[in-house]
């Protein structure tokens, strides 16, 4: 789907601010027709935020159900005949909309966005009514996965597999758009390097357009190339590319018969080789993190203020990359990061095929199966593939997305797993032929035990010797770490390997003399364990600690006010960790600099 931008043919206008709001656990509002009626009782919530944290109310905090939003809008007055479209950035997990009681469009899948076309529905310069129910609940066909259970008190409670808050509502900008009544809908560009040129391919999908034609446009707006039809291949003479930390854009501007769209992209290329990542033919090592949209009060809402101040930090350390763990991030990100020149790790939100994990590695107390009829089974894979789909088309064309990663730490050790997998990464090589394709291999599923690592193209690993295992032993994780990379590096030759996760939980100000866990310390010295052993492997192409910064998780008792994982707290303050890595990335990033 492609993001919402303005050009002579497309106004855009926002519907984010207050909106009216209700919490319905016990679906009243679908038999009392709430989005034909009106909310009765309803209280002010801003969008986009997640609802959990805005209010006082536990009612609010900890909802199992629908919520439903609620504010008038305004068709513009001089519509003409182009269309107005409802856009929503993303819901979590799922929502109906409504325009004055009517359906327009329900989704389901928490992260990603959908639309509506409502020219129908309103009268130019008229107000109407949106409505929004947003269901927040979780199954074995939604990704992420949970499951309800009922308490004594009879309150109905979510479980899941997964290492983050279940923070639900309107996360991302609401959007009102217009666009000529033929329009373009949707554009794909890839691109090539010949010598000092760059290869620019294109398609675009404009039903019923009678003429298409291409102008690239550099960085100051000036026209260096131009191309007629709907597909083709332009040539970029002496091509600026898009690089690592220095994120040059172009732009394709599409002409469909009245209709103007603006797709950036960068020149760039992405190969796997001979256990390197090369980008533009050049070896990559990843350096980053992976993190979360994660924010005291708004939860996981995207806004700007965090994203710029995240990049600043991200850039003060050396970092060059991140992976969108666990789930996909604000297309705001995305179009920043392509800025930027961040590398992006691009993941979908199949985070918890898995029930041996809950919120790190410890017992499967329900004595469940991952893969089931009655658990992770057919219809989730047809979900999880439909997500991959929608992932790729919103995201393909962003230079700063290197690599799509299906699942992080699913069940990959069985049969039924890569039963459950093959027909994926099929289905993510057919939507994008261009980039390598992955999944993070979880620490239960060494190389021994190992079933699906073949079917892809980097091996990305999630390591906690040290913490969940060997606890606060750095020489036997530090051996068990070295033997395992040994073992992968021979179970898979030819295979790049990124470390995508590793590091203790912290607590901030917590100092030890003895470099205990949970200290500062012990931060500094087990990541530094960690960077050891991966300078004496060759395929060690990449380094993302875990996490950016502390972060909220269900209550547990391995979690003390959420995850403390953080190179920075929650408010984004410093641990000793990030000066020390700090160093060492930036004597990295140095050292490519000068070659
Ligand atoms: C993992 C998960 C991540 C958790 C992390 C932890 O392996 O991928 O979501 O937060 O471990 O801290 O336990």
């Amino acid at each position: 789907m492609l993001s919402v931008r303005q050009s002579c043919s497309r106004d855009v206008y926002s519907l984010d601010g207050l909106w009216d709001f209700q919490i319905d656990p016990t679906d009243l509002g679908n038999t009392d027709r709430w989005f034909a009626t009106g909310l009765p009782a309803p209280r002010s919530m801003p969008v986009p935020a997640s609802y959990n944290d805005i209010t006082v109310d536990n009612a609010v905090h900890d909802l199992v159900g629908l919520a439903w939003y609620q504010r008038e809008a305004r068709a513009p007055r001089r519509l003409g005949s182009y269309r107005l479209i409802l856009r929503f950035g993303s819901v979590t997990h799922s929502a109906v909309v409504y325009v004055d009681g009517i359906e327009v469009v329900r989704h389901d899948g928490g992260y990603l966005p959908f639309e509506a076309d409502i020219t129908d529905l309103v009268t130019p310069g008229q107000p109407f009514t949106v409505t929004v129910s947003v269901d927040n609940r979780l199954s074995w066909q939604t990704l992420p996965p949970g499951f309800i259970q009922t308490d004594v008190s009879g309150r109905q409670v979510q479980r899941y597999f997964h290492d983050f808050y279940n923070y639900a509502g309107i996360h991302r900008s609401v959007l009102l758009y217009t666009r000529p009544p033929v329009s373009v809908v949707d554009v794909t560009v890839t691109t090539d390097l010949a010598g000092e040129d760059g290869l620019v391919r294109y398609r675009v999908e404009a039903p019923g357009a009678e003429q298409v034609s291409v102008r690239i446009l550099d960085q100051a707006g000036v026209a260096v190339a131009e191309a007629t039809g709907s597909t083709g291949e332009v040539r970029v003479r002496q091509a600026h590319r898009w690089q690592p930390g220095r994120g040059y854009l172009y732009t394709l501007e599409v002409q469909a018969d009245e209709d103007t769209y603006p797709q950036p992209f960068g020149i760039r290329t992405v190969e796997v080789k001979d256990s390197q990542f090369l980008i533009n033919g050049e070896p990559f090592y990843f350096r980053g993190y992976g993190r979360h949209e994660d924010n005291p009060i708004r939860g996981k809402a995207h806004d700007d203020v965090s994203m710029v101040h995240d990049f600043e930090l991200m850039k003060w350390q050396g970092a060059n990359s991140f992976r969108t763990s666990h789930y996909p991030y604000a297309e705001e990100v995305l179009d920043y990061a392509d800025r930027e020149g961040f590398v992006l790790i691009d993941e979908t939100a199949a985070v918890g095929l898995n029930v041996g994990l809950t919120g790190g590695l410890f017992g499967n107390q329900d004595q469940l199966v991952t893969f089931s009829e009655q658990t992770v089974n057919d219809r989730t894979r047809d979900v999880h593939a439909r997500h991959i789909q929608e992932l790729i088309a919103r995201d393909k064309n962003h230079p700063s997305v290197v690599m799509w990663s299906i699942a992080n730490e699913p069940e990959s050790s069985s049969e039924e797993s890569r039963a459950y997998f093959e027909p994926l990464a099929q289905v993510a090589r057919a939507a994008d032929p261009t980039r390598p394709v992955s999944y993070v291999n979880v620490m239960l599923s060494p190389p021994h035990l190992e079933k699906c690592m073949d079917l892809f193209d980097v091996i990305m690993l999630n390591r906690y010797y040290g913490w969940y295992v060997d606890t606060g032993n750095l020489a036997d994780a530090e051996a068990h770490l070295r033997t395992e990379v040994a073992g992968w590096v021979q179970a898979f030759p030819g295979k790049p390997i990124v470390f995508t996760e590793y590091g203790p939980d912290t607590l901030s100000g917590l100092r030890d003399l003895f470099h205990r866990p949970w200290s500062e310390e012990y931060q500094v010295d087990m990541l530094d364990m960690f960077h050891r052993v991966f300078d004496e492997f060759d395929q060690v192409v990449g380094e993302q600690m875990w996490n950016f910064a502390d972060f909220q998780t269900a209550p547990g008792i391995i979690r003390v006010g959420g995850n403390k994982k953080g190179m920075f707290t929650r408010e984004r303050e410093p641990k000793a960790a990030a000066y020390a890595v700090r160093q060492r990335w930036q004597a990295q990033a140095r050292k490519e600099g000068s070659r």
